[in-house]
């Protein structure tokens, strides 16, 4: 089949998902996408797009049709270089994932994890008293970014110095998933000393002799993985472990605060807090899209995508699909939110997934048992990124219990 008689048969949206109106208000966006098919066509930046639950799951679940080594952004690594050498977990497919999976799916499991638990918590409760009695902050500031950078570079083994590199890091990283816009060029304005640092930090002598840098390292001596694989391990860390939990955080305070019933729910009954997390992560998904590429010609309910096309997975817009949720656009924490796809799906589901959780399980614990009601007292800020929907700023007022 030519390339013309498929795109005369598929739906084409002249959206574009990498604008600011876009990026803004995405969900109307999502919807039509939904609408239009289960399989639709983006004119402007030559990608196929599938917005609908099951085909986002299903595309998710299958590697071997749907591969990440060409990269999961627009750009094809099979045709354009790479912003930086590949990540050994994002941007690898089976048997080459399995071993790197295998290593930092031990150092991230639940039960590694449990020794993080009691200094997680009492640095939540820590930050939360500070906070009770301020009335007005901003939330991003205060809370979402501040909890984060208080546990994440720690646990990771990171020196103090240096590490106002790790926004600026991430926000690069996951903008280099879309095109190449402005908002991608603007972030990269201090790549170069912001890459070196990361970079720098990723080696054995940079890092604390505790910490997930130690264990992937420990991993390294013990032949499971090369000395040099666990440098890229260790920056696949510093890339994926902060943005996604500060937007995380952030979005969900601004779920609280236009959802005050809510947040009364979770006040009343703190052991919620697992659940409305996940609940957060569905109805307001930090990560809003990934790529993959087609290994071969793929059929999608009577339509085929060629081999070697790249396809945009809009997961936000399956956690919202009205074929798989009832009342998709109610934020409702005691519903079963479970089955998202906010962590994505299949052998890339996110291997940091345990960490996010109990960093937010903690603070949210510790907000609900402090905090009477939060209140937003002006506009909130989006932070336009081309992947992640985050917020710059929170204006809330806290009142304390
Ligand atoms: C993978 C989301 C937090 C590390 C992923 C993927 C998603 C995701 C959607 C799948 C990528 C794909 O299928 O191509 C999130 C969200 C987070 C979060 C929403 C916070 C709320 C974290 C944290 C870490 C982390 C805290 C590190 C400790 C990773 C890594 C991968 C990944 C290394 C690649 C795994 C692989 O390809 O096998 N994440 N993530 N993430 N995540 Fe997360
Ligand atoms: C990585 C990586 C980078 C960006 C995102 C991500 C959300 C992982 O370097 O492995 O997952």
């Amino acid at each position: 089949m030519n390339m013309h008689a498929v795109q005369h048969d598929v739906p084409v949206l002249d959206v574009d998902p990498y604008s600011d109106e876009f990026l803004l208000n995405p969900y109307p966006f999502h919807e039509q996408l939904r609408e239009a098919g289960p399989l639709v066509w983006l004119p402007k930046y030559q990608v196929w797009a599938m917005a609908r639950f099951e085909h986002v799951k299903a595309a998710l679940g299958d590697w071997e049709t749907f591969c990440s080594s060409r990269g999961v952004g627009l750009t094809d690594f099979k045709k354009e270089k790479p912003w930086r050498p590949p990540s050994l977990l994002l941007e690898v497919d089976p048997p080459f994932h399995d071993r790197t999976r295998g290593v930092m799916s031990r150092i991230l499991s639940r039960p590694a994890l449990e020794a993080l638990r009691e200094p997680f918590a009492r640095k939540a409760e820590e930050l939360v008293n500070r906070l009770a009695d301020r009335g007005e902050l901003d939330g991003v500031a205060e809370i979402a970014k501040a909890y984060p950078l208080r546990v994440f570079p720690d646990s990771v083994g990171l020196v103090p110095e240096g590490r106002e590199n790790l926004l600026p890091y991430g926000d690069m990283a996951f903008n280099a998933f879309g095109p190449r816009n402005e908002r991608l060029e603007k972030s990269m304005a201090d790549a170069q000393k912001v890459i070196s640092w990361i970079t720098d930090q990723c080696r054995r002598e940079a890092l604390t002799d505790e910490g997930f840098g130690a264990k992937i390292y420990a991993e390294a001596d013990a032949g499971n993985i090369t000395h040099e694989e666990a440098g890229l391990l260790v920056r696949s860390l510093l890339t994926a472990g902060l943005d996604t939990t500060i937007f995380g955080i952030g979005n969900a305070l601004l779920c609280f605060a236009r959802h005050p019933e809510q947040w009364q729910i979770l006040r009343e009954n703190p052991s919620l807090a697992p659940q409305a997390f996940e609940e957060v992560l569905r109805y307001a998904s930090p990560v809003q899209t990934f790529l993959r590429t087609t290994t071969r010609d793929v059929d999608i309910e009577g339509q085929t995508i060629p081999e070697g096309s790249k396809v945009l997975l809009f997961l936000a817009s399956a956690n919202r699909d009205p074929r798989q949720w009832e009342n998709p656009n109610d934020f409702d924490i005691q519903r079963k939110a479970a089955g998202h796809v906010g962590f994505g799906h299949g052998i890339h589901v996110c291997v940091g997934q345990m960490v996010a959780r109990l960093e937010t399980e903690l603070l949210f614990t510790a907000l609900a048992k402090r905090i009477e009601s939060i209140e937003l007292c002006g506009e909130p800020q989006w932070w336009l990124n081309n992947t992640l929907r985050g917020l710059a700023a929170l204006p809330l007022r806290l009142k304390a219990a």
